[in-house]
């Protein structure tokens, strides 16, 4: 077994690449797509889903499990893989976005963040130190640092401010947890907002010091396709050739093959299972809404071309039916087959990759979503 925090790079194509992050509770494929577990259940579906759908790798959020059942119990039973069953590789994020998209009068300070819990008002302060603390009760398999990532709109002056601060934060992070203290790994986050030279900046600062992989943060928070597309363009190539680079909270299925054009490894986002709770489905077709009346009396597969449960299972019609009578199993199915779109393209991406046709690769989906190119 490679060494807990190896990257071995398999093959390159261009700026993409395809290789393998090994981590405590085992393996992780890039390019990959890590499906979004809030509070350490990904909605609607259960471990044996998510195994039979090919899921590597989950995403927790410090924020929800701090505040709800509290990483201390967690840490009672042993941890988030003991807790949940899932007992494959988890990333947790910092809890600094979550602290920023959904808590009451959140102050930010040198030393941390305060917040007002979003379940019952409740005051709270996350310092660097202490989001640490949370995600080794947790036992994430990948620890990401407390960072501020500024809005869509900040100026400059702010952002500058705010990326220098967010680098002392992560310093702190790795303070408060060395290299060799546990086998958590931790990630550090790249922020300076729409700005390439405090890009360039953040990249600098942080990939100076010693973590285990780098997190391009700050992107897709409102800005157009064009904006976020020149940042990652231009901040992708700047981080290691020899880490794991993380495009966060992005995005669509083009978003996903943009990135790893760009050189990205690591995706997470809500889109394939809110979507999938919605009945906004990806197919090899483009994005479907399955409560149109059209497919009332559609007997097809929701996708001919995908082999998941519900695509092997059930019709179009029935689809349709259950996501009308606002049926659970709605939600169950179509999150199945969402996600195992969102794995399906990342998987196609490493074999073309390997196979040096990742450019061709990459037209098949402008063409499948032609509204989305830039
Ligand atoms: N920072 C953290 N989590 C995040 C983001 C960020 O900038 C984003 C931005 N798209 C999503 N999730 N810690
Ligand atoms: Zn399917």
């Amino acid at each position: 077994m490679a060494k807990i925090g190896e990257f071995t790079l398999h093959a390159t194509d261009g700026a993409a690449r395809t290789g393998e992050l090994q981590t405590a509770h085992g393996v992780v494929q890039t390019p990959i797509f890590m499906p979004v577990g809030t509070v350490g259940s990904v909605k609607g579906i259960a471990p044996d889903d998510l195994n039979n759908i090919g899921a590597e790798i989950i995403l927790g959020n410090t924020y929800h499990l701090y505040l709800r059942p509290g990483d201390d119990l967690v840490a009672r039973h042993g941890g988030l893989q003991k807790f949940n069953s899932w007992n494959k590789p988890i990333l947790t994020d910092s809890g600094g976005f979550q602290v920023f998209s959904l808590s009451d009068l959140r102050k930010i300070k040198e030393e941390g963040v305060t917040f007002r819990s979003h379940l019952d008002g409740s005051k709270h302060l996350f310092t660097p130190e202490k989001v640490i603390q949370i995600q080794r009760n947790l036992n994430s398999d990948i620890m990401m640092v407390l960072d501020e990532c500024v809005g869509f709109g900040a100026d400059k002056e702010y952002t500058a401010r705010s990326l220098e601060m967010t680098t002392r934060w992560a310093k702190r992070c790795r303070e408060e947890y060395p290299r060799g203290a546990g086998d958590n790994l931790l990630f550090a986050i790249t922020q300076g907002g729409f700005f390439k030279d405090l890009r360039e900046r953040s990249i600098a600062q942080l990939t100076s010091e010693d973590f285990d992989g780098f997190a391009l943060g700050g992107l897709s928070v409102g800005e157009s396709k064009e904006k976020m597309m020149e940042i990652l363009y231009h901040s992708a190539p700047l981080l290691p050739k020899d880490k794991p680079r993380y495009l966060m909270g992005v995005g669509t299925p083009l978003d996903i093959i943009n990135g790893i054009n760009a050189g990205i490894d690591m995706f997470d986002c809500v889109l394939p299972t809110r979507n999938a709770r919605n009945g906004t489905l990806y197919t090899s077709q483009g994005k479907i809404s399955i409560k149109r009346k059209e497919y009332a009396e559609d007997d097809g597969p929701l996708d001919p071309n995908c082999n998941c449960y519900t695509c092997r299972t059930f019709s179009r019609a029935y689809l349709r039916h259950l996501f009308q009578a606002k049926e659970l199993l709605s939600f169950r199915l179509n999150s199945i087959h969402n996600l195992t779109y969102f794995l399906d393209t990342v998987r196609g991406a490493r074999k073309a990759i390997r196979e040096g046709r990742f450019a061709e690769y990459k037209k098949s989906y402008e063409a499948i979503y032609p509204n989305e190119v830039v």
